[in-house]
């Protein structure tokens, strides 16, 4: 496998980062995870928009422009020789002396995998997940913007423990006020009475692609969309649930916390949107070769 790594494509086992990146010491730095179908990245430019706005937001300046961080993923990816597959895209602060200061790290680095990833088996998108609520709280958009795709994710793998823990594959997390945030590595959705309801950014959820990708298919579809605040019940009592990401793609959602959700299969609504979103990852993009 070739990886990039600040500038050069170099071979997997010589891809190495520094024992003093402060990306390792302290999680400081942002990501991406970006997925490529049939030979074209899907949503690359939205991706790498989105990953110069988490660095911006934490004030890491790339010393490359977006142009050139899509040229380098399409390099990446072409170099692997694979037609479908999963890009890691990391940037850290570079390293430094210890202690925080980001200040110190004169440059930051920048590796990029091209690979593959499943994250749930391929079953759980015939006959859906069963999902926890988990005790660990998603921290308040003041500790921890949530729009930040950033190297901190012990919050969630914390969450992904519990889910794990209690046999689940995944787990809804709360904010502290008590309102559904998303889970540990995807946005929830739920459907009730003909619409499609997702919780805000600001009640602690990531900004999704597939998130974004989701609404505007609910307007080609014609089916009403509302971002707002939900809770446990809002979840329980919904006609139908699933997941989004990158990784997850459109996953459907059967039960939580044991509780049946709608007929406890995957909805005709759900069926939709995984279709008409299948259908988009595999007839657009940006192509590499
Ligand atoms: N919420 C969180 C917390 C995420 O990390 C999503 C939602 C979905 O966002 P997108 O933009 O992909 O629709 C994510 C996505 C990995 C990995 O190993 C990354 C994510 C999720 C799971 C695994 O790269 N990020």
């Amino acid at each position: 496998m070739k990886i990039w790594l600040d500038g050069k494509l170099v071979d997997e086992s010589e891809a190495k980062v520094s024992v003093f990146d402060h990306g390792l010491l302290y999680g400081d730095g942002v990501f991406e995870g970006i997925r490529f179908y049939n030979g074209r990245i899907f949503r690359l430019e939205e991706h790498v928009r989105r990953l110069f706005e988490s660095a911006r937001a934490i004030v890491l300046q790339l010393p490359w422009t977006q142009e050139e961080v899509c040229r380098y993923t399409c390099d990446t990816v072409a170099a692997n020789g694979l037609s479908d597959g999963y890009i890691r895209l990391v940037v850290t602060r570079g390293c430094g002396e210890l202690g925080l200061n980001p200040y110190l790290c004169p440059r930051p680095s920048m590796f990029i995998i091209a690979s593959t990833i499943k994250l749930y088996p391929e079953e759980h998108y015939t006959n859906g997940l069963a999902l926890i609520t988990c005790a660990t709280r998603r921290p308040a958009p003041a500790a921890l913007m949530p729009q930040v795709k950033s190297l901190n994710y012990l919050n969630n793998i914390m969450a992904k423990v519990e889910a794990i823990q209690a046999n689940a594959l995944e787990a809804v997390m709360l904010n502290e006020q008590g309102y559904v945030a998303e889970c540990t590595g995807d946005n929830l959705f739920i459907l009730k009475n003909g619409t499609l309801l997702t919780p805000l950014i600001s009640d602690g959820a990531l900004d999704g692609i597939t998130r974004g990708v989701i609404i505007e298919l609910a307007a080609s579809l014609g089916i009403p969309c509302c971002e707002r605040s939900l809770t446990r019940y809002d979840i329980f009592v919904a006609d139908e649930c699933f997941l989004t990401g990158t990784a997850a793609e459109v996953i459907p959602v059967v039960s939580l916390d044991r509780r049946t959700i709608g007929s406890g299969k995957p909805g005709p609504q759900t069926r939709r949107f995984i279709e008409a979103f299948n259908n988009l990852t595999t007839t657009t993009g940006t192509p590499f070769a």
